[in-house]
């Protein structure tokens, strides 16, 4: 049982291995059908004479085109849209005081682990850039078993009961009557609902902020959301909460540049994830942390720990990192791997239980049986994504797409014919949490769920200045969007009761009375805050290179390596592909937005100046508060674009010397520069 220790083997994992029983390749092989006939010719259906009528004896025809028929399976209800990615996991050190998990027991394991980011709202074939919340589901290939933890970028979610959850995501939905709008909550059926269910409040305040535009699936935050417990090997449990913590810091999109990115390239977080995990130098990492809480202090919080709209401030319970995740390798087959995954809720490993909190029950259902239409029957686990690396003996027979033959006479227990097997370990073995309950059957919701506005007050007073602002503006833009005039108005009376200051702005924008002020608290969580993010690395940041024909090479190759020796990753663009004096270009400018970059330099020649769509380039990427940085020749691109200044993020220099590629790279560091924000730049 060593086999998935740190060393060895190239790396490769035991789900690596198990996954080579399955994989295919076509190289050097002869077409045949799927009974294995070679194939003649599969370009033109047989015929009676060359102008006749097709035979339906054609059999290569019929398994083609019976087999494209039905090519696609349901998309998923919700997070449809999604990008997967083979890694592992590993733990710091033992955790064997607090949970039996194997998994979290020893640091030289590497727990194979498959991860699936999705969007909620939208379709498959859905833009990636969109306000929404981002699903982070992580299946780890245990040897007890698999785990699943199904969760978000953000901490909380809408509703506290998943009876609710039909209720929600029809709302979110596009609207029945003419399927409008995809991949958008800017419609009145989400806002009507919101304003009828403040349970809703504390996550839309979360999904009105930059957490829902993230600049990378590598740059967001994962939580497990809901409070579960740890069990250790003596029965006594401990809740806990589980959170994804991205080394390279947790960054944002600006919003002007989310509706450009969903022209320039639909496919942006999932281009960035593949890419990068092809690239291979900073594979995407995060830092397992959990907030521990003892079982006997379960009631010590003004909240309910059960409740899923609520989170545990990191100040009062702070965040123990306990293990890393790495993302290193790509699936080969997006259908087989990324679609073909099912998560469930309800997948856990002896060490891991789950709580009474009534949204966590209903998914626990909701899980499995979505996967059996989604994947035809109840032998998904078969699928090879699905299997477990753990072995898997027991009773269950039959069914769609039975892949195992089960040369045993007996299919139940229990038996005596096969000696009793498989039978009941003693060993290993999951053992439900004991917990008393007691109650009425009641349909109720708990009062001590009751409070929907003090979390949201305190993520607004977490948030800096520029987070405010950009919360502001999503909720005029979403609003806006929203034609019944009643539903505006509600929506700014709740702001009003999270806080007078949000509900004011918002109002303004929206032509609407300010609500009558009401005092709320001042308490803050400063973790919950971007600006307090890592902001220590240009690794993996993209960088434009303006050039033209005349261009000074040498200043183009100083600053890319400078760059480039910090991790960042740098394009050349011209306004043509093929040779740019003694440079090739990368890229043909035309070809590229601003908005694929985090930062641009302007590098020249004296052409430069003269290329529109550099001009354009160059103030859309201020416009979005990106670093700016011009050299050489490409001072005068600088002067063409007349950018409003002083501002910061913006660097130049008549020489590209280590100083100025220093400064560039500070710059870059900062992610973006939000004193842009309202600066006026037309773009
Ligand atoms: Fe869910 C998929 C996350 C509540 C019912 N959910 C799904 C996925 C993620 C989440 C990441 C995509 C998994 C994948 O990549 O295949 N869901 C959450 C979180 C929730 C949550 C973090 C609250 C804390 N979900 C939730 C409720 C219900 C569901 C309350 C139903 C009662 N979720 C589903 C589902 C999906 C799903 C219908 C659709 C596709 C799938 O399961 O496999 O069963």
């Amino acid at each position: 049982m060593t086999e998935d220790k740190a060393t060895g083997d190239g790396g490769r994992t035991a789900k690596d291995r198990q996954l080579d029983g399955y994989r295919v390749s076509q190289e050097g092989t002869a077409l045949t059908t799927d009974q294995g006939v070679r194939v003649a010719d599969t370009d033109n259906s047989l015929s009676a004479g060359e102008r006749g009528p097709t035979l339906l004896e054609d059999f290569h025809f019929r398994e083609k085109i019976t087999h494209f028929d039905h090519e696609r399976i349901p998309e998923r209800v919700v997070h449809a849209r999604g990008s997967g990615a083979h890694g592992y996991f590993q733990v710091y050190e033992p955790l064997t005081d607090i949970t039996c998990a194997d998994f979290l027991s020893d640091p030289a394991l590497k727990t194979p682990v498959f991860v699936r980011f999705s969007t909620v709202q939208g379709s498959r074939g859905s833009a990636d850039t969109v306000r929404d919340v981002r699903g982070f589901a992580t299946k780890f290939y245990t040897r007890q078993g698999v785990y699943d933890l199904v969760g978000n970028n953000m901490p909380v979610f809408p509703i506290q009961d998943g009876i609710k959850f039909p209720d929600f995501v029809h709302a979110l939905k596009p609207e029945p009557h003419n399927e409008i709008p995809q991949a958008q909550s800017a419609h009145d059926t989400l806002w009507d609902f919101v304003q009828l269910q403040p349970e809703t409040l504390h996550f839309i305040m979360w999904l009105m902020s930059d957490r829902a535009i993230p600049r990378s699936y590598r740059t967001m935050q994962g939580f497990g959301v809901h409070t579960f417990r740890f069990v250790n090997a003596r029965g006594e449990g401990t809740f806990v909460k589980f959170h994804w913590k991205p080394r390279l810091g947790v960054h944002s999109l600006v919003w002007d540049e989310v509706l450009r990115l969903q022209g320039n390239d639909p496919d942006f977080n999932r281009r960035d994830l593949w890419e990068t995990i092809e690239r291979g130098s900073t594979p995407p990492e995060w830092e397992l942390g959990v907030q521990l809480v003892p079982e006997e202090n379960e009631h010590d919080f003004d909240f309910d720990l059960l409740d899923p709209t609520k989170i545990i401030p990191e100040e009062v319970v702070p965040v123990r990192p306990i293990g890393k995740m790495v993302l290193d390798r790509n699936p080969e087959n997006f259908f087989a791997e990324t679609e073909q995954v099912a998560f469930c809720t309800a997948n856990i490993v002896p060490g891991i239980d789950f709580t009474n909190d009534p949204l966590l029950q209903a998914r626990n259902f909701s899980y499995l049986d979505t996967q059996l239409i989604r994947l035809g029957g109840p032998n998904f686990p078969q699928i090879p994504i699905n299997r477990p690396v753990a072995p898997v003996h027991n009773d269950h027979r039959d069914a769609y797409h039975q892949m195992t033959i089960h040369r045993s006479r007996t299919n139940y227990a229990p038996n005596s014919i096969s000696g009793g097997c498989p039978g009941i370990g003693s060993h290993g073995v999951f053992q439900h949490y004991q917990e008393r309950v007691d109650g009425h059957k009641i349909r109720r919701r708990s009062p001590s769920f009751g409070d929907h506005y003090s979390q949201a007050t305190l993520f607004w007073n977490s948030m800096s200045g520029w987070e405010k602002e950009h919360i502001v503006a999503a909720f005029q833009f979403e609003l806006a969007h929203v034609e019944r005039r009643y539903i505006k108005e509600r929506m700014v009376e709740h702001l009003g009761l999270i806080h007078p200051d949000l509900a004011g702005r918002v109002a303004a924008g929206l032509g609407l009375p300010a609500p009558a002020v009401t005092s709320v608290h001042d308490r803050s969580s400063p973790a919950l805050s971007q600006a307090r993010t890592a902001f220590d690395s240009i690794a993996t940041r993209k960088v434009a290179i303006l050039v033209t024909d005349d261009v000074d090479a040498a200043l183009v190759t100083a600053v890319r390596q400078g760059l480039e020796a910090r991790g960042a990753i740098c394009e050349a663009l011209a306004p043509h592909e093929g040779a740019v004096g003694e440079l090739t270009a990368d890229r043909m400018l035309t070809s590229a937005g601003s908005v694929l970059y985090d930062a641009v330099f302007a590098a020249g020649g004296d052409a430069l100046a003269g290329v529109g769509y550099a001009v354009h380039f160059v103030r859309e990427a201020f416009k979005h508060g990106k670093a700016v940085a011009a050299a050489g020749a490409g001072l005068r691109l600088l002067e063409a674009a007349a950018l409003p200044g002083p501002l910061s993020g913006v660097v130049e220099a008549p020489d590209a010397d280590e100083a100025f590629v220093g400064a560039f790279a500070d710059a870059i560091r900062a992610h973006r520069h939000h004193d842009r924000d309202t600066a006026a730049v037309a773009a």
